[in-house]
């Protein structure tokens, strides 16, 4: 048996016809269903559903054999147990920098002022700006960071943007692109030794619909 962690939504939307192409099909929509182990059309498979950001823990302590997470999300888990054979080039986004609309960043960063940043991904911006040589208060969130620069609770923050719908509606703007996001396929280090007859199959499949 393996099992498979992802998360509802946009993973597992953009998943399905990855797994479509190995075929495997999901018995039950995560989206209506309140289960969280999913039965596939393939009895050595199932689907476990998790948070996003739980994933790589899932797959970690082996938990789950295989997971799908955003870039994003493995480097703030570190990446600790775990193969990242691949970029399956989904869920596709951008880390960016944004403030308020008005805001001098360039002269911000410029005359040395401390920065107020806030953001979920604290290890990715602790990275970016100790790279650029800027001082900054990080402020942790758990989400909903547009709102941080328009109450005062800080100058910027650090978040993903896809559209960029969500910046417009809130009167920021991106200033700074730290690095492009996509979901990778994550293994269990242990699993792929063990299982390795039904996860190198897969990994195969996967890797040829990606790249074709
Ligand atoms: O929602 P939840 O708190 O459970 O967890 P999550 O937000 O981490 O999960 P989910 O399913 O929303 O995102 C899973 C993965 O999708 C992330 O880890 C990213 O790698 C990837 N991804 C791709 C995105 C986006 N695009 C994205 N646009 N994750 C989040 N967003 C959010 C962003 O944070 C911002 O609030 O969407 C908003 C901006 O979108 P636009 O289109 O208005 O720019
Ligand atoms: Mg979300």
């Amino acid at each position: 048996m393996i099992t498979l962690a992802l998360s509802k939504g946009r993973i597992f939307e953009e998943t399905t016809p990855l797994l479509e192409a190995a075929g495997i099909s999901c018995l039950d929509n995560p989206e209506t269903s309140r289960k969280l182990i999913l039965p596939t059309n393939r009895e050595n498979v199932r689907i476990i559903i998790v948070r996003a950001s739980d994933v790589p823990t899932y797959v970690q302590y082996g938990a789950a054999d295989l997971g799908i997470a955003g870039r994003d999300v493995l480097i703030e888990h570190g990446g600790t147990g775990l193969y990242q054979p691949l970029d399956l080039k989904i869920a596709k986004c951008r880390m960016m920098v944004a403030v308020r609309k008005g805001f001098d960043y360039d002269n911000a960063v410029r005359s040395g002022a401390r920065l107020r940043v806030a953001t979920k991904y604290i290890r990715t911006a602790r990275e970016h700006f100790a790279s650029k040589g800027v001082h900054v208060d990080l402020i942790k969130l758990y989400g909903s960071m547009e709102l941080a620069p328009l109450v005062g609770l800080s100058d910027a923050i650090v978040d993903l943007v896809s559209s960029g719908n969500t910046l417009k509606a809130n009167n920021l703007i991106a200033v700074e692109e730290i690095m492009p996001i996509s979901s990778r396929l994550v293994i269990n280090q242990a699993a792929l030794k063990l299982k390795r007859e039904l996860i190198q199959p897969l990994l195969e499949t996967f890797s040829k619909a990606v790249n074709p």
